[in-house]
């Protein structure tokens, strides 16, 4: 039957991801929702049909519950990841894995111990078309051997809250996974340069920035993080390789339109214009794999990393240093049923 699937936490991306369950996915329906604004869960619950629980490890518990997808607050995530491990049920765990990185190693060991994997991270990024064809282009060579990696990520704008230490922990964490994920190695080290802020920023915060990560291999990776750049959400990436470079970004980002002799367009206004296509793949593969009791994406241990990698971004940021990234060790992969060696 379907994969009967508790939502944690229905702000923004798990409203989303609800009514995708409940109108575009196959295979899965929503059967217990859990926030902690009760008018907000029942809200979402009478419009997809499920039930409200109140108590979110109540809800992971639910002997009704095959799968859960948790898009809480992420201080609530430590905990709720863990008790899907303690229930052996299949999670898809919006951003951050956790708020520091010992609660996070915790959970790629725990998620070790159990000897299969169970929890995905939902990078949604991995799924969108652009990202795939760029990954592809590099594995099958056709860059040569990749040298630089160049981010942009704006946002039209943020709340007055959102300081660099956001920038890095909820925005930069996209190109954290996607560095990592295009060259298929780790991040060693992060530094953060601060220029001139523009107006629209509070006083004191320095909007835009340029982290610039350096991996394992020595290769490096910019990112130019502007979140109140007042315009749309343009978020590109180009790869420059020895035999060529490669952009995504562009297209996708915008539509163009011709009238009266002048062409122009608009760039999609949020993130859930440029990835809901994105989003909706990640959800319908990770159903897919949680009806065989298994993950297809990001797992705890891009999670753990990526938090690792914020956590010395953030110390980057205030020290103005290159600020190296050490990870704990990598548990060996477990065999699992779909054949992985271990
Ligand atoms: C937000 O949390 C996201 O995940 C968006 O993709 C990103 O563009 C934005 O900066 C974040 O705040």
């Amino acid at each position: 039957g379907d994969l009967r699937v508790a939502v944690l936490g229905v702000g923004m991306m798990g409203a989303f991801h609800a009514d995708a369950l409940a109108t575009r996915t196959k295979g899965a329906r929503v059967v217990v929702v859990n926030d902690f604004a009760p008018d907000k869960a029942a809200e979402v619950a009478a419009r997809v049909g499920a039930r409200v629980v109140d108590d979110p490890i109540a809800a992971i518990d639910d002997p009704e519950v095959d799968a859960v997808l948790i898009a809480t607050p992420g201080r609530a995530h430590a905990e709720q990841v863990q008790a899907c491990l303690d229930a052996g049920k299949p999670v898809l765990c919006e951003k951050p894995l956790t708020t520091d990185e010992a609660s996070s190693y915790a959970l790629v060991e725990a998620e070790a111990r159990l000897g299969r994997p169970l929890v995905q991270l939902g990078f949604m990024r991995r799924f969108d078309a652009e990202y795939a064809a760029l990954k592809q282009l590099i594995t099958s060579g056709g860059l040569g051997n990749p040298l630089l990696v160049h981010c942009t990520h704006r946002n039209p704008t943020v709340p007055d809250f959102f300081t660099e230490e956001f920038m890095i922990r909820d925005s930069v964490v996209h190109e954290v996974d996607v560095a990592r994920f295009l060259l298929d190695e780790e991040i060693t080290a992060v530094q953060v340069l601060r220029g001139v802020a523009t107006s629209a920023a509070p006083e004191g915060t320095s909007d835009p920035m340029i982290v610039v990560f350096e991996t394992a291999s020595g290769r490096l990776v910019t990112d130019e993080i502007y979140v109140r750049s007042g315009v749309a959400y343009e978020v590109r990436t180009e790869v420059v390789g020895e035999s060529g470079s490669a952009m995504i970004g562009l297209d996708q980002n915008l539509v163009r339109t011709s009238t009266d002799g002048r062409w122009g367009g608009t760039i999609t206004p949020g993130f859930v214009e440029r990835f809901g296509q994105a989003y909706d793949t990640e959800l319908q593969r990770w159903v897919a794999a949680a009806r065989r009791g298994t993950i297809d994406g990001p797992g705890v241990w891009d999670g753990y990393a990526a938090v690792a990698v914020c956590e010395a971004g953030v110390q980057a940021v205030r020290t103005g240093e290159k600020v190296p990234v050490v990870l704990k060790p990598r548990p060996r992969p477990s065999t699992s049923s779909d054949g992985g060696s271990g």
